[in-house]
């Protein structure tokens, strides 16, 4: 049986649940995104001057896209190759001129592979990578584009990752393209963010939108050779590497749940759930004897192989949450003079997403639980795509992104 969640918006919760949702802002503020970026030293944290002078500041950026070195016939994969040295790499200015007419915007969830929490949620603007790459002129013989973030001169250092050419070309449905993108929630792109321009791969994890891009290769290889393909290896637990071509994982997760409550009192939660490929139709939250921490699952014995089904709770007595609409935060975006008519999926009259929950994006949900009796529990949640799969299915596996339920110890006193 298919569940659903109500869909309300904030004024039509209960005033304990509005007054927990105050802290939970849509689009994450620069502040608090989190930040992933390998490097020592750290491009997040270059001066102004060192920007300039390895290329990551907007007047002396550079983005080359060249042939396959390793390829038997380099001359043959790109006709126009962009090079600093043939002085036609792309520059900063360039890239502003073409988004007069090509930009686009999109909502995205940042998310990593790795981690069980999402890192932040923007409106993402850029230029569709296609519309560069053309620029380059690739032949017949291209099946695989890599993108490079400033510190692969460093062998050790270097960040790649890759698309096939295919999806950069041409979108599959219900997807926004993969953008050259240079602003996030109405800011132009700090360090921390991948300033001057980054990668944004709506529909996968965060390790495909390479921040600092400075070189983009195209090959005849079709092979993920990505770092997150080959970074795990050999680091304890994490002796395996990653799927590449996972898409993200829908998740629900609770917001600053309670450590303890008294009897007899209601307990209000509130949580995000990151949105997956096919889509979200409801939270579910159910509270459960108390269990001790999360079992290392990392760790590859039979046993663990196999021990996500212990994680799927069957038997919990699993309750609805309610789904919140979207926030009024995608209105001012819609609104914006620059972005008119240019983001994907929006309802134009309403400059709402016109499917809600949408792919790729947050939804923020809430629940009262009813009082429990004094004693220690574990609280967990759940997110359930309109196909009726609950999480963590339909893939549990870690190294395609985490799905794990999430498991919160409350004590009622
Ligand atoms: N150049 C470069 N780009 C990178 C990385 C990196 O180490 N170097 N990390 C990636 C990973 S693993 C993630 S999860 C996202 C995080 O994006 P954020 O820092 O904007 O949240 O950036 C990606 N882009
Ligand atoms: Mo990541």
């Amino acid at each position: 049986m298919k569940k659903h969640s109500p869909i309300l918006p904030v004024s039509g919760l209960s005033d304990d649940l509005q007054a927990l949702l105050k802290d939970l802002p849509y689009f994450t503020p620069e502040e608090t995104f989190g930040n992933i970026g390998r490097g020592d030293p750290n491009p997040a944290k270059f001066d102004d001057a060192t920007n300039r002078r390895v290329g990551l500041h907007r007047d002396t950026w550079k983005l080359e896209i060249e042939a396959d070195s390793e390829h038997p016939r380099p001359d043959c994969l790109l006709m126009n190759p962009l090079l600093e040295k043939n002085g036609n790499a792309i520059d900063y200015a360039q890239l502003q001129k073409i988004a007069v007419n090509k930009r686009i915007a999109f909502p995205k969830l940042m998310t990593c592979l790795n981690l069980p929490e999402p890192l932040g949620m923007g409106m993402w603007v850029g230029v569709p990578l296609r519309d560069i790459l053309m620029l380059a002129e690739p032949s017949i013989l291209v099946r695989r584009v890599f993108f490079y973030g400033y510190h692969n001169d460093d062998i050790e250092q270097r960040f790649q990752a890759s698309l096939s050419i295919n999806r950069i070309l041409e979108d599959p449905p219900g997807m926004p393209p993969i953008i050259l993108c240079y602003e996030v929630n109405g800011m132009e792109l700090t360090p921390a963010r991948g300033a001057p321009v980054r990668i944004i791969a709506p529909e996968s994890y965060g390790f495909r939108s390479v921040k600092w891009l400075q070189k983009i290769v195209v090959t005849h290889d079709h092979r993920a050779n990505d770092t997150y393909a080959e970074w795990n290896k050999g680091k304890g637990h994490w002796d395996w590497g990653n799927d590449t071509e996972a898409s993200m994982k829908l998740v629900a997760r609770f917001h600053k749940p309670p450590d303890s409550i008294n009897a007899g009192q209601p307990i209000p939660l509130t949580g995000i759930a990151q949105v997956g490929i096919h889509g979200l139709s409801a939270v579910e939250v159910a509270v459960v004897p108390w269990e001790k921490e999360q079992k290392d699952f990392f760790k590859l014995t039979p046993e663990n192989a196999l021990s996500w089904k212990a994680q799927l709770y069957e038997d919990a007595d699993w309750q609805l949450a309610t789904l919140l609409e979207p926030s009024e935060e995608y209105t001012h975006h819609h609104m914006r003079p620059e972005l008119k008519g240019r983001i994907w999926g929006m309802d134009t009259n309403s400059g709402l997403p016109s499917v809600w929950p949408m792919p790729f994006t947050l939804c923020n949900w809430a629940i009262v639980l009813n009082s429990l009796p004094a004693g220690k529990y574990t609280l967990i949640c759940r997110a359930v795509n309109r196909h009726g799969v609950a999480q963590p299915l339909p893939l549990p596996s870690p190294k395609s992104g985490m799905s794990a339920i999430q498991k919160h110890t409350i004590v009622v006193e």
